[in-house]
């Protein structure tokens, strides 16, 4: 497909990222949900940091020409493609940020990194091992020509779960016991609700599964500072046929069209697991849990205190020091909003918080980081393989009816 590029409109440089900077090009797949997201990130992060290098928002691709026109107009790209080939082969692409269903994560990523370009990819990595296992092989060999590749866990960049990965790792719970994490929302509670590719196994790779447990996964093994071990894990369908989709998505939905179609992935996934050190945990993912929005909650248990978070109120920390006197000690909430605290010196003035979308500004500032000083990223698509190995023992785990599988490495 040919170019569709806004010629006489030269992209403005964001402020504070004068000229001079090296220039990262970005080249993003993708304009539904998450590309928006991620235009957030890309449009912000030199105005709010002072990077190494400037990102330019170079070129979106879409397979529908004026949906993806609009997605640029709208974000913020120069300009257009509609066959991602030509996105990944364009001289004027530095990075390739890819932001589709998991089924086409591979085949992306995999051109991307053959081309010399450094990649961002959504979560979860793939939809299976063996694709995440090509993709974070590719990755290795592209690291050693200078190349950098990411996986897109945002939740690592609230500022409150960063703070409890510096408490954890400087001891300040001592050794874990418990880990306790869920991920609630509660979108597919309306059985009318349509069959959109998120309930589709050939497209998603599973369900609430993949889309919210990746996260927590990642999340619980990022806090923690270790792989988990093994996992023990049931897994339910409860709406099995939905109305099919008719047009686009929009947001997580569609228009419903006459006919309906099976769902093909799991609809609720719980497990316990182990981690190396001994600690045990659980977890929940569910899009059914009615009332419950994006409550994604993880509590740690340690020998020297505990820590709480919870998304739904992402600019607090909840913390239990059990060094101090008995009598005082009690769970505190620290109100991650200072400038001592993760990412916000360069916001606003001391108390004012943050939300969801500034974890894609942050995940964009931690990059091109990555990428000017020649650093492994994290998460690296070495962790997404990971992450996917455990989502993958997860479903060998439910099919054997919750024996304990471990994880292989
Ligand atoms: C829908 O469940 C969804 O948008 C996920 O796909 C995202 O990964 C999560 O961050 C928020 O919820």
């Amino acid at each position: 497909d040919e170019e569709d590029t806004r010629m006489g409109q030269p992209q403005a440089q964001p402020e504070g990222t004068e000229a001079g900077k090296p220039p990262l090009r970005v080249g993003m797949v993708g304009y539904a949900f998450m590309g928006a997201a991620h235009s957030q990130g890309w449009r912000t992060a030199g105005r709010v940091f002072d990077l190494p290098l400037n990102p330019v928002q170079s070129v979106i691709c879409g397979r529908d020409r004026s949906a993806a026109r609009a997605a640029a107009d709208r974000h913020g790209w120069a300009s257009v493609e509609t066959d991602w080939r030509a996105l990944v082969e364009r001289d004027d692409v530095d990075l390739v940020d890819i932001c589709t269903p998991g089924d086409s994560h591979a085949e992306i990523a995999l051109a991307a990194l053959a081309a010399g370009k450094h990649v961002l990819c959504e979560k979860p990595l793939a939809n299976t091992v063996a694709e995440a296992t090509s993709m974070a092989r590719a990755a290795e060999e592209a690291h050693a020509r200078g190349q950098v590749a990411m996986v897109g866990f945002n939740y690592r960049r609230v500022p409150a779960t960063a703070l409890a990965r510096r408490m954890v790792a400087e001891g300040r719970l001592g050794r874990l016991r418990h880990v306790r994490v869920t991920y609630l929302q509660d979108w597919l509670v309306d059985p009318e609700f349509p069959l959109t590719w998120r309930l589709r196994k050939e497209q998603a790779g599973s369900g609430s599964l993949g889309d919210l447990g990746a996260h927590i996964i990642d999340l619980a093994q990022y806090l923690v500072g270790e792989p988990l071990a093994g996992v023990s894990a049931l897994t339910e369908t409860f709406v099995r046929q939905r109305p099919l989709p008719t047009g686009a998505t929009s947001g997580l939905s569609a228009v419903s069209a006459a006919g309906t179609g099976e769902v093909t992935v799991d609809d609720a996934a719980l497990f316990t697991a182990r981690f190396p050190s001994g600690a045990i945990a659980s977890f929940e993912a569910t899009r059914y849990a009615t009332g419950r929005k994006n409550a994604l909650r993880i509590e740690l248990n340690g020998e020297r205190g505990s820590l709480a978070f919870d998304l739904e109120r992402l600019n607090e920390l909840s913390f239990h020091d059990a060094t101090e006197p008995g009598a005082e000690a009690g769970f505190r909430r620290i109100l991650v909003t200072e400038p001592d605290h993760p990412y916000l010196d360069a916001w606003w003035p001391p108390g004012h918080g943050l939300g969801y979308e500034h974890t894609f500004v942050h995940q964009a500032r931690d990059l091109v980081h990555a990428i000017a000083e020649g650093r492994r990223p994290e998460p690296s698509f070495t962790d997404g393989l990971q992450v996917q190995r455990v989502l993958a023992a997860v479903e060998e785990s439910a099919e054997k009816n919750s024996v304990y599988t471990p994880i292989a490495v």
